[in-house]
C-alpha cells in the first residue's frame, strides 16, 4: 500500500508543514522541571513588602489537572544549551543575560547576608533627556538591578537565572514540536515570560518565552506569526520586542492599563512603528468587564489573526482573568475557559502556549486545563471531520462553482460596489470589518488566484484606459 497517497490533504490549514493534520491532535506539554529553583519571597507592593503571588505551587496545580486530565503527552525538554542560548538571544540583549547570569553572584558579593534576601531594584534611571545614563552598564548590582528591571515587584533570587532559562527551553521546545507537524503545543513553565523586553525584566518575568517561541516559529519556516495574548495584564515584552515588525502580529487583551499593571503600556493608539505600522493591537477592557463582553472583543481579535493568515499562533496564556483572582479584575469564571479554547481552536492553526498568569492558586489548574481542553476538543473534531471520506462538494463548498458563480454570491452579500472596493484589498488580509463571509474565499487557494487574476485583469484594464485617454 503507498501511504503516500492515503494521507488526507488539508486544505484549511495554511501552513509550510504538510504533515499536519496527518498526526492525532494530541497536545504535547513541555514542563519546566526546574521551575522550583525560582521562588521570591517578598514582592514590593505599595510600599510594603508582601508574599510573592507568583509561586511554585501555581505550576504543579497545573500538571495535577493535567494528570486527571491527559491531553498528550507531557515532558521535561532534552535542553541543548548552545541552541537554547541562540535561541534567547534572537530576542535578548547580550548585554541583559550577561546581567542575569552574574547577578545573584554580585548581589551576595555586595554583602554577604545578601544570601538570604531577594535582590530587588531600589533606584532607577529616568528617561529623561540629559537626565541618566543608560548607555554603560554601572559597575554596582544595586544600580544595575535598576538599569534592567521596570518594577520592584520582581525578586530575583539564587535559582532565577537557572529557572528562567530551562523555561525558555519549554518555550523552545513547544516551537519545534509544532514546526514539526504538531496541532499544538504547552510549554508549561514559570516565572512567567509575556513583561519581559528585549533588556528587561519586571511583572515576574525575565524571560519571554512567548516571543522565544514565535521568533524561533519565524526560523523554522513560517512567514507570519500571531502573538495573541489573553493574560490580564498588557504583554508590554513582547509587544516592545516585535513592536517595529509586521511579521509577528503582536495582539493584547487585558485590564485598562490607566488603572491596571502594567500602567505604562498596553493603550489602543500603540499600533507599532515604521514597517510594524498596524501589527499591533491593545484590546484594554475595564477593571470589573464579565466574560460575554470579554468574549466580543476575543472575537474581534480572532478575525483579525485570522486576516492575517498567520502560518502559526501563539497565545501567552494568563489564567489572572479569573473571577478570583486576588490581583486582577476581571470577571471569567471556570466554566468559559472552555469556550476560550475552543475558539482558539477555530482558527485552525498550529498553536503554541506559554503559562504566563493566574494567582488564584487553588483554581489556576482547573481553569489552565479547563482552556487547553477545550481547544483540543476542537481540534479533535477537525481531524475527525479531515479524515471522515467527504464528496467533492462537501469537501469544497465551491466544488464545480465557477468565478461567476463565487463573484455572484459575493455580489449577493456585498453589492458589487461594495464587492470592488474588497477584493482589491490584496486579498482580505488587512481589513477586519471583511470578516467571515470571505473566509471560505481565502481557504481556498484556486479561487483566492482566480479573484486575484480578476482583479489584476480589471486593473490592467483601467491602466490601458487611463494611458489611451
Ligand atoms: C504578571 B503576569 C498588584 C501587583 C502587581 C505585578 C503583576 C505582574 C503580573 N497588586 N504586580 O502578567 O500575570
Ligand atoms: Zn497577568
Amino acid at each position: 500500500m503507498n501511504l503516500e497517497n492515503q494521507v488526507p490533504t488539508c486544505d484549511f490549514i495554511d501552513t509550510p508543514f504538510s504533515c499536519l493534520g496527518n498526526v492525532l491532535p494530541f497536545m504535547h506539554t513541555f514542563y519546566n522541571a526546574h521551575h522550583h529553583l525560582h521562588q521570591g519571597q517578598q514582592e514590593m507592593f505599595r510600599g510594603r513588602l508582601v508574599p510573592c503571588h507568583e509561586v511554585p505551587a501555581r505550576l504543579d496545580f497545573v500538571r495535577q489537572a493535567l494528570q486527571a486530565r491527559p491531553l498528550g503527552p507531557v515532558q521535561a525538554p532534552e535542553i541543548d544549551e548552545a541552541a537554547l542560548d541562540k535561541a534567547i538571544h534572537r530576542v535578548h540583549t547580550r548585554r541583559y543575560t550577561e546581567f542575569l547570569t552574574h547577578a545573584w553572584d554580585e548581589w551576595v558579593a555586595l554583602d554577604p547576608s545578601n544570601a538570604e534576601r531577594d535582590a530587588l531594584p531600589s533606584v532607577w534611571p529616568l528617561p529623561n533627556r540629559y537626565g541618566f545614563r543608560v548607555d554603560q552598564t554601572p559597575r554596582s548590582i544595586a544600580a544595575k538591578l535598576g538599569l534592567f528591571a521596570f518594577d520592584s515587584g520582581t525578586p530575583l533570587t539564587a535559582g532565577s537565572w537557572r529557572a528562567a532559562r530551562a523555561g525558555a527551553a519549554c518555550a523552545l521546545a513547544a516551537a519545534q514540536s509544532v514546526l514539526t507537524g504538531q496541532r499544538s503545543a504547552f510549554a508549561l513553565t514559570r516565572p512567567p515570560g509575556h513583561h519581559a523586553g528585549p533588556d528587561f525584566m519586571g511583572g515576574y518575568c525575565f524571560l519571554n518565552n512567548a516571543a522565544i517561541a514565535a521568533q524561533a516559529l519565524r526560523d523554522g519556516g513560517c512567514e507570519r506569526v500571531a502573538v495573541l495574548d489573553i493574560d490580564y495584564h498588557h504583554g508590554n515584552g513582547t509587544q516592545t520586542i516585535f513592536y517595529e515588525r509586521p511579521d509577528v502580529f503582536t495582539l493584547s487583551l487585558h485590564g485598562d492599563p490607566a488603572t491596571e499593571y502594567p500602567f505604562l503600556l498596553g493603550h489602543a493608539d500603540e499600533r507599532g512603528v515604521g514597517a510594524g505600522e498596524g501589527y499591533n493591537w491593545n484590546l484594554p477592557l475595564p477593571r470589573g468587564t464579565g466574560f460575554a463582553d470579554w468574549q466580543a472583543v476575543f472575537q474581534q481579535a480572532l478575525t483579525a489573526v485570522a486576516d492575517y493568515r498567520p502560518q502559526a499562533v501563539v497565545v501567552p496564556m494568563g489564567l489572572d482573568t479569573f473571577e478570583g483572582d486576588p490581583i486582577s479584575g476581571f470577571r471569567l469564571r471556570s466554566e468559559d475557559y472552555g469556550c476560550i479554547g475552543h475558539s482558539l481552536a477555530e482558527l485552525g492553526l498550529p498553536t503554541v502556549f506559554t503559562f504566563e498568569g493566574g494567582y488564584a492558586v487553588a483554581e489556576v489548574g482547573v481553569n489552565a486545563v479547563n482552556l487547553l481542553q477545550g481547544f483540543q476538543e476542537k481540534a479533535a473534531a477537525q481531524t475527525v471531520a479531515l479524515l471522515t471520506p467527504q464528496t467533492p462538494a462537501q469537501k469544497d463548498p465551491l466544488h464545480g462553482k465557477t468565478l461567476q458563480h463565487i463573484l455572484a454570491e459575493l455580489e449577493a452579500h456585498y453589492g458589487w460596489e461594495e464587492l470592488g472596493r474588497r477584493i482589491p484589498v490584496r486579498c482580505f488580509t488587512h481589513d477586519p470589518s471583511v470578516g467571515s463571509s470571505l473566509k471560505f474565499l481565502r481557504k481556498t487557494p484556486w479561487a483566492r488566484e482566480k479573484v486575484e487574476q480578476l482583479y489584476i485583469y480589471t486593473e490592467q484594464k483601467k491602466s490601458r484606459k487611463q494611458q489611451k485617454s
